[in-house]
């Protein structure tokens, strides 16, 4: 299917879900809370925090890694001395047209550039005098020279390895900010939706009683020691996740408010922010926070927290203190209340910006300097008191970019040469509509990426519910690769705000519509934990796709297990851990192997995909990155089929263990094989 009409048929079916899903003023284009405030409580220790960060190096492949290397150029001074010295060479792609600035310190220049990995760099100095006459010279200090092809010489270093590479190429790096640094390329994510994971200290649970107040809207216990507890066992290693996501960590509300479908909410999910300085009590200390973060990152593992800066509740004392001066966007407009998806303000168009999402959270006036300064200054205090690497950002189009851009300019300057490593933004803009998804990336400026919604649509619809062919995937895909430019997006199945993948990929799917929201059965005939194996394997195909592809792939808690839940919050049950049925276990571990191999391979997170063969139902593409090569072959039809595209002769398949010979072979029903080529 060519890709214009996927898109028609994206939003087509976006405006006929409508946007009303959220209750907690979180969902579908909920937020997170702001922050600010100062995090006195969080850490006298200061600016440190953020140099424990680096966990050991980051992968890449040899190819890639980068080992820092101080040039010197010894300065003559005198009565002429050197104005300015520039090292030139091809240690960057413009390092011979725009190269190195180099510090002096008496008459010593240096400068530190990462040099390719056991490799060479060929190089030399321009300098400029004084009286402004200028010179390009070789290396006095360094013996080794070749002819530069102009009649005169370069130098030419050949670096050794080192223990503290980087990953160069295409890791982001911004001016100004940190030079290479963890490879978000790398990240395999899980989001830890906190109060619903692990109970690790059941005396902070303190649940709210209030009249109509049903358990699955209430606090039910999960906090961060039981979170770091996971850390610790290995449970998110063997799943091949090396990043967290961590719902909201802000003090919400102990009030209770009602949802747009009149239930009675309270802040369990985080987006009904209080005391933007503190963190919420349910889930642990400060120090316990910290921990966690410690323990992840002492694991190898980052960590990203939810941000709500879209809005505060209606006790927040921020918002007590600034309800009248400017700070905050005006309930009443017009004489209607403003509330985002009324009749008197759309979610989209010229008052999406400015809506409260319920009439208790106080929305945010970016366009207020002195607001904006405050909520940004809360953001950089939470990453500095806890040495968070990133954020996870809700709800963007619904606040000012210029919140955006002055965050990401505080974090290159002020978080990067601490943290040395990128700052990782992902945002959420809940829509079929690539292009307003894609208005916000720019990684030196605005967002890394944004969680790829309309690939999602893709991926549900032909893979979990079988509709239409693959060839309407593959056409998606081939369309989407290179559809955000520079960035790192998060690929993914399901989320907080859907109804739970497992039910698109039933044999006959609870929700036919792959943008259903789910509310129809959030309270009532909520569906069970789905029997027999089949749905199981076609969550496990859709995984396969996105852990053999670029992007960063996103596992919603719970989903490793094909866990049952309709609409928010029946798509928010209490994590399952033990009992599981033949169908989660075959999940559970195809979605191990799957870590495994995409943490081995190069090829699988950031390689180019070319298709080898593919029908109706199959789809067979090789991955390659230059220095490793990984052929992948799915079958989305209840039948085994013959797929080809191999090359000729033995090749392995890592899922089955079974020796195979190409260059055509059996893929089963439902099923993947992953084919590394040794
Ligand atoms: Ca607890
Ligand atoms: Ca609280
Ligand atoms: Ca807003």
């Amino acid at each position: 299917m060519p890709r214009v009409a996927v898109i028609v048929a994206v939003a087509l079916a976006l405006s006929a879900a409508g946007c009303g899903a959220g209750n907690d003023g979180s969902l579908p284009y909920h937020p997170f809370d702001p922050g600010s405030g100062h995090s006195g409580d969080y850490g006298s220790g200061s600016g440190a925090d953020g140099g424990n960060v680096p966990p050991g190096p980051p992968m890449c492949v040899e190819a890639e890694r980068r080992c820092p290397h101080t040039f010197t150029y010894a300065g003559a001074g005198g009565s002429n001395p050197e104005k300015s010295v520039t090292l030139i060479g091809d240690f960057a792609t413009d390092g011979w047209t725009v190269g190195a600035a180099m510090a002096v310190t008496g008459t010593q220049w240096s400068v530190a550039v990462p040099a390719p990995w056991n490799g060479q760099v060929t190089y030399k100095f321009h300098v400029v005098y004084q009286d402004a006459t200028e010179k390009y010279l070789a290396d006095p200090a360094n013996l080794t020279q070749v002819d530069d092809g102009f009649g005169g010489k370069n130098s030419v270093l050949t670096a050794g390895t080192c223990t503290d590479w980087t990953c160069a190429s295409t890791a982001i790096s911004c001016p100004g900010g940190a030079v290479g640094g963890f490879d978000w390329r790398d990240a395999v994510m899980y989001f830890v939706f906190v109060d619903r994971f692990v109970d690790g200290d059941p005396t902070n649970n303190n649940p709210v009683v209030a009249p109509l107040l049903q358990t699955p809207a209430n606090w039910q216990g999960g906090d961060w020691a039981g979170v770091t507890q996971k850390i610790q066992a290995g449970y998110f290693a063997t799943l091949g996740v090396n990043t967290l996501w961590l719902s909201v960590p802000m003090d919400n509300t102990d009030s209770t408010g009602i949802g747009d479908d009149g239930m009675t909410y309270t802040g369990y999910h985080g987006y009904w922010p209080r005391d933007l300085s503190k963190t919420e009590a349910r889930f642990g200390t400060n120090v316990e926070l910290k921990a966690l973060v410690d323990a992840a990152h002492k694991a190898g593992m980052k960590v990203l927290i939810d941000y709500a800066m879209n809005h505060v509740h209606k006790d927040a004392p921020i918002y007590q203190a600034h309800m009248n001066d400017g700070w905050f966007n005006p309930l009443v407009v017009n004489g209607q209340n403003c509330v985002c998806g009324s009749a008197a303000c759309s979610y989209d168009g010229p008052m999406a910006k400015v809506c409260w999402f319920e009439d208790y959270l106080p929305d945010w006036n970016f366009t207020n300097a002195a607001a904006r300064a405050y909520s940004v200054q809360n953001a950089i205090d939470w990453i500095t008191g806890s040495g968070f690497d990133g954020f996870r950002l809700d709800a963007v189009k619904h606040i000012e970019v210029s919140w955006l851009t002055d965050l990401r300019s505080r974090l290159t300057k002020e978080i990067e040469p601490v943290s040395k490593q990128h700052t990782y933004l992902v945002g959420e803009t809940f829509t079929g509509d690539q292009a307003l998804i894609k208005s916000f990336i720019d990684p030196c400026n605005n967002l890394d990426g944004q969680f790829d919604f309309p690939l999602r649509a893709s991926m549900n619809s032909v893979v979990l519910e079988r509709q239409g062919k693959m060839t309407d995937l593959i056409s998606f895909m081939d369309s989407n690769d290179g559809y955000y430019g520079q960035s790192v997006m998060s690929t993914f199945l399901g989320n907080h705000d859907v109804p739970r993948s497992i039910h698109f990929a039933e044999d006959t799917p609870a929700w036919s519509d792959v943008w259903a929201n789910g509310k129809d059965r959030a309270w009532t005939n909520q569906p069970p934990l789905v029997a027999g194996t089949s749905a199981y394997e076609r969550v496990a195909l859709g995984m396969a796709l996105l852990m053999t592809n670029r992007g960063i792939p996103l596992i919603y808690y719970g989903d490793e297990v094909g866990m049952p839940g309709a609409g928010d919050p029946d798509n928010r049950r209490f994590m399952q851990w033990s009992g599981y049925s033949a169908g989660q276990l075959l999940l559970q571990g195809k979605i191990q192997k799957l870590g495994a191999l995409r943490t081995a391979h190069s090829a699988l997170r950031r390689g180019t995909r070319t298709t080898q063969a593919s029908d109706d139902d199959s789809w067979s593409y090789l991955m390659t990155d230059g220095n490793d090569k990984v052929y992948v072959m799915v079958n989305r039809s209840d039948a085994d089929k013959t797929v080809g595209g191999l090359p000729v002769g033995p090749i392995k398949d890592e899922i089955s263990g079974d020796m195979l010979t190409g260059p055509s072979v059996n893929v089963p029903a439902r099923g993947f094989r992953i084919l590394p080529v040794p």
